[in-house]
């Protein structure tokens, strides 16, 4: 191998084990560079004759010309290099399956809400929901309770700042305020259809349509233990009308009590109680003949006719219109129907407790 074959094949070797682009510059800079082996076989012509200089740079053209390739094919590998290591760092397997999102449910409360809505619907309820900060007068006052009344003491009831109805003062105590607000709403709306038509000259307007109405929600009281908490939920029902009875409330939740708790053979009991919104009033027991429950007498609501002064405060003459009004603590059926003895444990937000009920 001629000197100029020679320094080829050392280029090249140079060039095979410069491992990055700056090793390869390195490298380039010994053989082509300005004090590179090229370049000093260069200016080494400078003493040849004529003849010789034209076979001598011609033959140190084409080493040099070699020696290029062989950078540029380095150079194009160690690229090809670079740009491999990178597709493999950021390689991504879309075969991979996706991440999981985990499937969310309803809480069960949420659920004993939607099955007590669904029953109370199908037997011609109709749902209000409205605001849990409430005023002193729908609160207590439209609902009988007198201002001295325990109830309203600061031990039961959350007060905020305010006491109007524009700013109301008061973490609603039960959800009967609402039943107010849509009782005097559905009375002026049928005052108003009645005077539309009057106006027309109609006189022969239908009566008043009955009020059935459940209202659900979240209520709150300055309580919490094992069996109370401070925001708990209640369901309250109202009907009021101009044939209503006692009876009625009792085939109405004892056919309720039935479906809720998927068993025909439930067994109600209504027991002499008092409140003041409801006159004469009764405790709601329920005896189960099968199960872990079988015999036990269970409370599981309140009643009764809704008194005089609740009914005028809805805008209705009590000699005309009477009424019957239940209501209920839904967390406490959630506790009855799925057998959990801690109210607590509907709200301390554990997922490993929650999802058991899907
Ligand atoms: C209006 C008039 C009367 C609703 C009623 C009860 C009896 C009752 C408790 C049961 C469990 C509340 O959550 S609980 O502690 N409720 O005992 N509630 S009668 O009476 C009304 C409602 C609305 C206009």
């Amino acid at each position: 191998m001629n000197e100029l074959d020679a320094l080829v094949e050392s280029a090249r070797t140079g060039f095979a084990q410069a491992a990055t682009p700056a090793d390869l510059e390195n490298a380039k800079a010994r053989f082509l560079g300005k004090s590179g082996r090229i370049t000093e076989l260069m200016k080494g012509m400078a003493a040849l004759g004529v003849g010789e200089k034209k076979s001598r740079g011609a033959a140190i053209n084409l080493a040099k010309q070699a020696i290029e390739a062989a950078l540029n094919e380095r150079r194009q590998a160690l690229l090809d290099a670079e740009l491999q290591a990178q597709l493999k760092a950021e390689a991504l397997d879309v075969t991979l399956p996706g991440r999981q999102r985990g499937q969310g449910g309803l809480h069960p409360v949420s659920l004993t809400l939607e099955r007590i809505e669904a029953i109370f619907g199908s037997m011609g309820f109709d749902v209000a929901q409205g605001p849990e900060i409430e005023s002193d007068w729908f609160n207590f006052t439209a609902l009988n309770t007198p201002e001295d009344h325990p109830a309203r003491s600061m031990h039961d009831t959350f007060y905020v700042e305010g006491g109007t109805e524009a700013a109301p003062n008061l973490l609603r105590t039960h959800t009967s305020p609402m039943q107010i607000r849509y009782a005097v709403q559905h009375v002026k709306k049928h005052r108003a259809r009645v005077d539309a038509a009057k106006a027309k000259g109609d006189t022969g307007v239908a009566g008043m349509p009955e009020i059935r109405v459940i209202a659900p929600g979240r209520t709150y009281r300055v309580d919490s233990d094992a069996t109370h908490s401070p925001m708990f939920h209640q369901c309250e029902g109202l009907w009021v009308g101009e044939n209503v009875s006692f009876k009625d409330l009792k085939v109405v939740f004892t056919d309720f009590c039935r479906t809720f708790f998927e068993s025909d053979d439930l067994v109600l009991r209504f027991r002499p109680s008092f409140f003041p919104f409801t006159e004469p009033s009764a405790e709601i027991d329920i005896q189960f003949q099968q199960g872990p429950l079988a015999g036990r007498w269970l409370e599981v609501a309140g009643s009764g006719q809704v008194h005089p002064n609740v009914v005028r405060n809805m805008g209705l003459d009590p000699e005309h219109y009477i009424g019957f009004a239940f209501g209920m603590g839904p967390d406490r059926l959630t506790m009855l129907r799925y057998g959990v003895n801690d109210l607590r444990l509907f709200f301390d937000g554990d997922i490993r407790f929650l999802s058991q009920f899907q």
